[in-house]
């Protein structure tokens, strides 16, 4: 089913590159990973730790919301569970914010981050990150489409509650789990209701 397609999703063949608020340069020996907010140990990690750290690969397909998908990704990363208990997250802490260099911004229920399958990726298909695909770091979950895998990532904080990212204050979903297609707010509720009603069979 991993490697499946999600309900209203099509195979594309290559990557739509997206970058809402521009590229920004980034300096790989100065760049950090930082680990904030409800943690008893804020943690911060250069990109050469990064890559040290890196414990997780597997092949996985991406989605993005707007319906392409691409299949079978192979990702190498840190697992994000790994560095959330280095850092020890508050037991208040339900929510993760990612926070990134051009200033783009994504939130994920805690517990979606601590999948075992949620990384930050540094490599695709063996190779770094290109700059434009969100070099050095980038997380990947990969149950929830493609907004949610900020590029340029520098911050990882722990948040008590939901608050909205960049594209969840123009009405897309806060979760996003692709299998269960929530693309917008308040869709999966309308959707079970319109479903129920066998006004529709299958998903938009
Ligand atoms: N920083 C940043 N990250 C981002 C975006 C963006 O505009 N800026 N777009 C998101 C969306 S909607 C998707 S589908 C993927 C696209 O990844 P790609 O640019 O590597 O194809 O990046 C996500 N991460
Ligand atoms: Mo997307």
């Amino acid at each position: 089913m991993d490697t499946g397609l999600p309900p209203g999703q099509v195979w594309a063949r290559n990557w739509v590159i997206y970058s809402a608020l521009g590229t920004p340069k980034i300096d790989a020996e100065s760049y950090r990973l930082r680990v904030t907010g409800l943690v008893e140990e804020p943690r911060e990690y250069s990109y050469h730790q990064l890559l040290e750290m890196a414990d997780v690969e597997y092949v996985k397909s991406f989605h993005c919301v707007t319906k392409w998908s691409i299949k079978d990704v192979r990702w190498t990363g840190v697992s994000l569970k790994k560095l959330l208990e280095n850092s020890r997250v508050k037991k208040e802490g339900k929510w993760i914010m990612f926070v990134c260099a051009d200033g783009y911004t994504a939130p994920v229920p805690l517990e979606d981050a601590l999948s075992d399958d949620a990384i930050v990726a540094l490599k695709m298909d063996g190779r770094p990150l290109e700059i434009d695909q969100g070099f050095p770091a980038r997380p990947f979950i990969p149950h929830l489409y493609g907004w949610k895998s900020a590029k340029w990532l520098t911050e990882i904080e722990v948040l008590p509650a939901y608050v909205d990212g960049y594209w969840e204050m123009y009405g897309y979903h806060e979760r996003g789990n692709v299998w269960a297609e929530e693309r917008f707010k308040g869709m999966g509720f309308r959707h079970a209701l319109r479903k129920a009603a066998g006004i529709i069979q299958r998903g938009i």
